[in-house]
């Protein structure tokens, strides 16, 4: 695909992605293809669309529907589990909504307390998540693996063939070679774009349904941002900052605003909106492609994961690659995993990586934001 419309058209019709895909979510259903939706990293994708179901991240990205959650839910927990709930049980999430199977898996405490209620008013498939990442965790979560495809078979009646798992394998992998190539624009020094446009593609693509026509796009965008690069457009050298931690996404952007409102440039973001999600693919040549898909899945260095290496191995070489001159943590307010794990983040961002680190904690409110802005132009000054 050509793109060529301006570069800041292609980032404003990426912010606008989510909402537009309300009709196109409709518009699936009315045509008779079923709609798997999910809330993680580690839903295997690739099974839901070898069940030719199209798969949907669900909603839980603003305070709105926090009220309506704290009636059912504790009010000291997560915001994005309370959002995520208080979308579902509002029916404010089209895609929630439209989902005939919403998918979770055993990750944090809060969000599987969350499937359980949620499952009172919706069909939830829940997957255990092994907590570890060895040999026999591999052995559980391959055999949850599939379950989930004999799940949908029935579901669906119809039948998961080798090979259009393999398709699915092969065709999630071009996505995430896609969206790898157009994140790694940032590498060159100055960037080319605010970190800010960049995640507005990334969190917008998640929204396309028509997961074959993502490759073309991103590799297009890409070469766009790389001529405009060439031609002498990119943005003023600004400190250059990693963020990791927590998902962002709605709400939770006024980390990234904060960062690049007052002066620095967000080049990497190693979490679930970005690296996380994209990094590994699945082997596609495996003999056993089950096993492929369990591996590739379960890799992923979520805290959840204790140990979680991987995590590490991410982080180490983005601040690399990127050239990264401070790390940003973002822990959202009750996600344990995440804010026990911050100890050894900061260590090895100060001690082997030998670059400043801070890290925020915030919820989806808006009341922080000039406290996030003060503390985040203090660190940028320091760098
Ligand atoms: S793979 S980051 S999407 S679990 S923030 S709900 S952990 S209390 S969102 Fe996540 Fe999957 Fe991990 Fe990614 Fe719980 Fe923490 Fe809330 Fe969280």
């Amino acid at each position: 695909m050509e793109i060529i419309k301006d570069l800041p058209e292609v980032f404003q019709e990426f912010a606008e992605q989510r909402r537009n895909s309300f009709l196109a979510v409709k518009k699936i259903k009315e045509e008779g293809i079923p709609v798997v939706g999910a809330y993680c990293t580690y839903f295997p994708q690739e099974i839901a669309m070898a069940a030719g179901a199209a798969t949907v991240g669900l909603c839980s990205t603003s305070d709105e529907t926090i009220g309506e959650a704290e009636k059912d839910l504790p009010r000291n927990l997560c915001p994005l589990i309370k959002s995520s709930y208080g979308f579902a049980k509002t029916d404010k999430c089209p895609f929630f909504y439209f989902s005939d199977v919403v998918v979770g898996e055993t990750t944090c405490d809060g969000k599987k307390k969350m499937y359980e209620y949620m499952s009172e008013f919706k069909d939830v498939f829940l997957m255990e998540l092994p907590n570890t990442q060895g040999e026999e965790a591999l052995k559980l979560w391959k055999s949850e693996v599939i379950r989930f495809k004999e799940y949908l078979e029935e579901k669906f009646q119809t039948e998961i063939t080798e090979e259009k798992l393999r398709e699915a394998v092969k065709l999630q992998n071009a996505v995430r070679r896609s969206m790898k190539s157009l994140y790694q624009v940032m590498k060159h020094d100055p960037a080319p774009v605010k970190g800010y446009d960049l995640f507005k593609v990334l969190y917008g693509s998640t929204f396309k349904f028509n997961k074959e026509v993502i490759p073309a796009e991103m590799e297009a965008i890409a070469k766009k941002i790389e001529e405009e690069y060439a031609a002498g457009k990119m943005e003023e050298k600004r400190p250059r900052i990693l963020i990791t931690g927590c998902p962002i996404g709605g709400a939770t952007e006024k980390v990234i605003a904060a960062v690049e409102d007052n002066g620095g440039i967000v080049t990497a973001f190693e979490n679930c909106t970005g690296a996380k999600t994209y990094d590994r693919l699945v082997d596609e040549d495996a003999e056993d492609i089950y096993q492929a898909i369990a591996e590739r899945y379960l890799s992923v260095g979520c805290s959840v994961m204790a140990p979680n290496p991987n995590r590490f191995e991410l982080l180490g070489r983005m601040i690399e690659e990127y050239k990264i001159d401070g790390v940003v943590e973002m822990t959202l307010s009750a996600c344990h995993t995440y804010n026990l794990e911050t100890r050894k983040v900061r260590k090895f961002v100060t001690e082997e990586k030998h670059i400043p680190y801070m890290s925020v904690e915030t919820d989806y409110s808006r009341e922080d934001i000039g406290q996030l802005n003060t503390r985040i132009a203090a660190f940028l000054e320091m760098l």
